[in-house]
């Protein structure tokens, strides 16, 4: 008897607690407030200059890396305290692929681009000047200073090959993209 006693009170109490705790967050809740506006996005890539579109090239084949979007670095690499953008593009497959031949990536469609930020809020496409336009289904990117001379570099995935790719950038003043020459920039892309 003395149990049931006991366990009721503690029921009670918590039924109690549990009143008090309900009352005490009614009592908090804000009242008045406008009902929260869900933030608002526009697409700048236009105006911004980032005239980048990823393409599939999805074939009948169904094969796994159509599936795959992909990668992009952002990162400084002429050292002007800006985030300039690399992005990675796939190439272009034979329906159906035979065996042994490497995707093609020479049409510009499948370049990999990589843009200069003009410190204005729009980027310049510098992907030739830079000789950064890839080999074979580009997958992913990562960017490092991995030999640690103060330049960044990149290490690009692809279905296929990989790439590590070394940058030396030098700029004229004002930038390039202004009228002053970039340049030229020494960029090399050691293939592994
Ligand atoms: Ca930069
Ligand atoms: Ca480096």
């Amino acid at each position: 008897m003395l149990k049931a006693a006991n366990h009721n009170r503690r029921f009670e109490t918590t039924r109690m607690t549990r009143r008090t705790l309900l009352a005490c967050l009614a009592a908090s809740r804000p009242t008045g407030l406008a009902a929260p506006v869900p933030p608002q996005f526009a697409d700048i890539t236009g105006p911004a200059g980032l005239t980048f579109r990823h393409q599939s090239n999805a074939t009948s084949q169904k094969y796994l890396i159509e599936s795959m979007g992909s990668g992009v670095a952002m990162f400084d690499y002429d050292n002007d305290g800006r985030l300039d953008l690399f992005l990675v593009k796939s190439a272009a497959l034979a329906d159906p692929m035979p065996a042994g031949r490497e995707p093609d990536k020479s049409d510009q469609r499948f370049w990999n681009r990589l843009f200069h930020n003009n410190g204005d809020g729009t980027f310049t496409d510098v992907t030739e000047r830079a000789g950064l336009q890839g080999h074979s289904y580009g997958m992913g990117v990562a960017a490092g200073d991995y030999d640690n001379d103060g330049h960044s570099d990149l290490y690009v995935t692809n279905f296929g090959r990989r790439e590590i790719v070394t940058l030396r950038f030098t700029l004229g003043p004002g930038g390039p993209g202004r009228g002053a020459k970039h340049g030229p920039a020494q960029a090399g892309a050691a293939l592994r």
